[in-house]
């Protein structure tokens, strides 16, 4: 498998995280966003919308959408699971990814900063004002949600991975690229230190990627 990935994309992240966590390997192809290689028309043929991940698979389908991905790889490579075998779990554990896929990201993304810098003059101050004013209301959120629930586990749900841990822990790496203090966020500062102890989380850090400058995989 090819991943179109960036080291630095949070989406990209996700996706390596659940890749490793099934024990699958794949080769990376580097997309440099800042660069602006994925409006290029080589990598607009593999995803018209001009985002990473995408997945091509060995026999030549190209998966898009980081939470499309790893539901797929979830279900062609159930063990380990993703998700917890009960649909209110299941549904908790989607709804908490959900705060950072759909809620957080997307008001954040390299595009809506650069049409805030491009086409409105916002300057950098006020561009990454933004950007933590949105990663701390999806992060209040979603501690509150965890804090003292009964699933909550060494992990977001349970004592197993999910797909909700492999949000949270790029959503963070990106929150601390943006200068934020994460101290009011105790749970899932706990969640990310179990996770981090996981080779397949290790593995999946922006700075062991082979795009990455420096790189020390
Ligand atoms: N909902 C998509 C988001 C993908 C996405 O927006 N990726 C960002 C990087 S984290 C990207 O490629 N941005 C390029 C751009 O904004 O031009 C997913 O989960 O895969």
């Amino acid at each position: 498998m090819k991943l179109y990935s960036y080291f630095r994309s949070s989406a990209a992240y996700r996706t390596r995280i659940a890749l490793n966590l099934k024990g699958l390997a794949f080769e990376t192809v580097p997309i440099h966003l800042p660069k602006d290689d994925q409006h290029a028309p080589e990598f607009r043929a593999v995803n018209p919308q001009e985002r990473v991940p995408a997945l091509a698979l060995e026999n030549g389908e190209v998966l898009l959408q980081s939470l499309a991905i790893m539901e797929y790889l979830d279900e062609v490579y159930p063990d380990p699971p993703l998700l917890p075998k009960e649909p209110i779990e299941r549904a908790r554990v989607r709804a908490v990814a959900d705060i950072i896929a759909c809620d957080i990201h997307p008001l954040n993304n390299l595009r809506v900063l650069q049409y805030f810098e491009r086409d409105w003059g916002v300057p950098q101050a006020e561009r990454d004002v933004w950007v933590r004013h949105w990663i701390s209301e999806g992060f209040a959120a979603f501690e509150a949600l965890l804090q003292d629930h009964p699933s909550t586990g060494a992990f977001c749900d349970g004592d197993l991975p999910t797909l909700a841990d492999c949000c949270l822990v790029p959503q963070i790496y990106n929150a601390r690229r943006f200068g934020m203090d994460l101290a009011a966020y105790p749970t899932l500062l706990r969640i990310e230190q179990a996770c981090q102890a996981l080779p397949a989380f290790d593995a999946a850090r922006p700075e062991k990627q082979p795009d990455a400058p420096n790189q020390t995989a």
